[in-house]
Formats: structure tokens, C-alpha cells, sequence
């Protein structure tokens, strides 16, 4: 697989001088300074692009092309927005930038409720709690019933829980779960935003009676329009899965095991419409198998995230080591290696650990522990290839 990195732009202290140190081949990146549903021109992207091969790298997958709120919940600007994401495609694919990552996450991207759980060893994982999640929704948001949507045994802990809660650990619930998590990926909410609850409920507004099949048809819309264009232009179009793989907060999720896989694929039949294979994100939820997943959707898989997590039976899911837990990251890059080899594949987040621990990362996104797990991987993928008699 080609080994790729996450890289924020020209902000990052991650520079591309210090990627092409540790052996990584190809960039993924975003236009993050671009707002939402905005085009994005040839010059910005070409701008990019030559930054990156000046140090001797390429663009090899752009991570996001974000899908405007209004697209998912079928706003009024729907149709505006979408061709604008087409004339995005476009510019990609002249400019030679193939591979496009998306998620149709409503309202909120990927979720955790701890930044910082320490592993024992002295480093930290993020973290889901979703006793602290039903909390946020019950307490926080007060979302009217909520409770409907928790089970009986994470109620309870919810209530022992609001005994002893203290405002600052509820502030620092509402920042990492709505602010920290989301700032850098989604531009619905920003570090800096005043009240951010005010508005994350009315974004949450926005999906009054947008139900799963309204979501479905929605998506389906979307890539009717997009998926031609794409073909045209040479560009694999591969949404990332839900992370966690559930609805949340009232919102539909569809995008969260093999069925939901199936049939986004099945909407536009096309080789251009596409999965990016999040390790992480499937395996958090117990109803998925990620080697079965693997085996069946590699030839549609287009971009990989090799990531690994500790679930229990309670939901409470934990970033584990690359190389344990249910994300099967061994068994994965065996899959891959032989199903589709020049897949992009990147690390997705890593330990917090050593001299990071102080710095200031985008959650999930420092550098060593990245750095250690993208080694190990690399690793494993050169015993892989020669085992199976490829040269490393
Ligand atoms: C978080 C990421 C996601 C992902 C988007 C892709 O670390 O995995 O935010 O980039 O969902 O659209």
C-alpha cells in the first residue's frame, strides 16, 4: 500500500521536510482554509499540490471534500451546493488529485468524550464514554427525550454521575465532544465560537424529520449527481464510515456496518463510488467484523485508515494499540497487500506520548505516537509482502 500521512497545510509543525525523514510517500490533506461548500479553484488546489511535490511528495488523497450540511439534511441551497462540490471534483481530477475522502455524517463528525485517558504506561488514548455522551445529550443539550435512546444501565450511571460532576469537567465535556474534535475537520463549529451549545442545537434543528430512508435518499441524490463526474475526471470517490457506527442525538447514521456498505455502493453502482476503510470506525462497533468487512469490500475500498479500538459490552470503546484489538490491523494489511496493493493507506491517530504530551496537537494527531505506529505498520507490511513473495 503507499504509505500516506495527514498533513493540516502549511500550518502544521508536522512539516513535509520531517514526512519524507520517516519514509512517507503521499499526502493527504484538505483546502482547510476554504469554507464549507465553497468551490474549490484550480489555483488553490494547484498552490497545494506544488507545495507538496517541491519536497518531493504527491498529493495522493484529499481528506475532505466536506458535504455541505444542506446536502445531507436536503436544504433549499441542495442543489447549489452539489454543483459546486462537482466543479470541486473537477479541479481535483485535472489537477491530478485522484483520490477524495467524504463523510455524510449529520451535524457531527467523529465523536469522543475524553482527549486524554491514561493507558497506565504513561501515555493516553482518546476515549468514548458513553455514559459521559448520554450525559452531554441529557443534561447538556437537553435534548427532549433523550433518554429513550440509552439503555437502562447507562441511565443510572448518568444520574450517579450528575452527583458528582463539576462544571469545569462539563465544560471541558461540551469542548472536547462539539469543539476540539469538530474544529479542524467539519467548520460547523470553531475553537473560539461563543456558546457553542446554542449552536450546535440549531444545527441540530436543521434534521427535524430527517429519519434513516430520508438520509438514505439524500446520500442517494448526492452521488447520482457526483459519481459522473467523478468518472468523468478519473477521481474514486470513498466515504468514511460513522465514527462511532450509530445514531446519535436523534440523527440518522448510515454509513455504520456491511448492510449500510452494500447499499450505498448498490445506490451508484460505480467503481468511482467508493469506501474509505477506517479500521477504527468500524471496529468500534461490536456488530462489526472488520476481516469479513475487508474480505468482501476490498476491490471498493480506495483509502485506508489503519487504526484499531477495545469495545465493551457497555460501549465504552478505547483507541488501542495498531497492532491489538478488534481492528485487526495485521490481518487487515494482509487483505489489502493482496486484494488492492496500491491502495493509499495512512496511520490514523496515535498515542499521545513523550515530548508530545505537552504540545498542542489536533486531537488524535500528534506526532510520535503517529510516527511509532506508522513504523510498526510499516513492519508488518514488509513481512506481509515477503511472505507472500513480493519484495518488501
Ligand atoms: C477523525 C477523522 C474524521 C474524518 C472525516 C472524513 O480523526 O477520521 O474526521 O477525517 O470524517 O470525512
Amino acid at each position: 500500500m503507499e504509505r500516506t500521512w495527514r498533513w493540516f497545510g502549511k500550518k502544521d509543525s508536522i512539516t513535509l521536510d520531517m514526512l519524507k525523514q520517516i519514509g512517507v510517500e503521499g499526502i493527504v490533506t484538505s483546502l482547510h482554509d476554504v469554507p464549507n461548500g465553497e468551490i474549490w479553484t484550480s489555483e488553490a488546489i494547484n498552490e497545494v499540490k506544488n507545495h507538496i511535490e517541491k519536497h518531493g511528495l504527491r498529493w495522493s488523497v484529499v481528506e475532505s471534500l466536506p458535504v455541505s450540511e444542506a446536502i445531507k439534511y436536503g436544504g433549499k441551497d441542495c442543489n447549489t451546493l452539489i454543483e459546486n462540490y462537482k466543479v470541486s471534483l473537477a479541479n481535483l481530477g485535472k489537477a491530478g488529485v485522484k483520490t477524495v475522502c467524504y463523510n455524510f455524517m449529520p451535524v457531527i463528525d467523529w465523536i469522543r468524550t475524553d482527549l486524554r485517558k491514561p493507558k497506565g504506561d504513561g501515555t493516553y488514548s482518546l476515549f468514548f464514554d458513553p455514559v459521559r455522551f448520554a450525559y452531554f445529550d441529557c443534561f447538556i443539550l437537553k435534548r427532549k427525550d433523550a433518554e429513550r435512546d440509552y439503555p437502562e444501565n447507562i441511565l443510572r450511571q448518568m444520574y450517579a454521575l450528575n452527583e458528582t460532576i463539576t462544571e469545569a469537567e462539563k465544560d471541558e465535556l461540551v469542548d472536547t465532544i462539539i469543539v476540539k474534535t469538530q474544529g479542524f475537520v467539519s467548520g460547523n463549529i470553531r475553537e473560539g465560537d461563543k456558546n457553542p451549545v446554542e449552536l450546535f442545537k440549531k444545527l441540530l434543528a436543521l434534521y427535524e424529520g430527517i429519519d434513516r430512508e430520508q438520509l438514505r435518499a439524500n446520500m442517494k441524490h448526492f452521488l447520482q449527481q457526483v459519481v459522473p463526474v467523478a468518472e468523468e475526471y478519473g477521481v474514486k470517490l470513498c466515504v468514511h464510515p460513522d465514527d462511532p457506527p450509530f445514531a446519535v442525538l436523534g440523527l440518522p447514521r448510515i454509513v455504520t456496518s456491511a448492510d449500510d456498505i452494500e447499499w450505498f455502493l448498490k445506490a451508484v453502482d460505480n467503481p468511482c463510488n467508493g469506501l474509505t476503510f477506517c479500521a477504527g470506525s468500524l471496529s468500534s462497533g461490536l456488530h462489526n467484523d472488520v476481516i469479513e468487512l475487508a474480505r468482501r469490500f476490498a476491490k471498493r475500498t480506495h483509502f485506508v485508515h489503519l487504526r484499531s479500538t477495545e469495545v465493551d459490552s457497555d460501549g465504552y470503546v478505547l483507541e488501542a494499540s495498531h497492532l491489538e484489538g478488534r481492528g485487526h490491523v495485521v490481518e487487515l494489511v494482509r487483505i489489502f497487500e493482496r486484494e488492492n496493493p496500491d491502495l493509499p493507506m495512512r496511520i490514523d491517530h496515535g498515542p499521545l506520548m513523550l515530548d508530545d504530551i505537552d504540545k498542542q496537537y489536533n486531537p488524535g494527531y500528534s506526532f510520535l505516537g503517529r510516527m511509532y505506529a506508522f513504523a510498526q505498520l510499516m513492519g508488518v507490511t514488509a513481512a506481509v509482502k515477503q511472505i507472500d513473495g513480493k519484495t518488501a
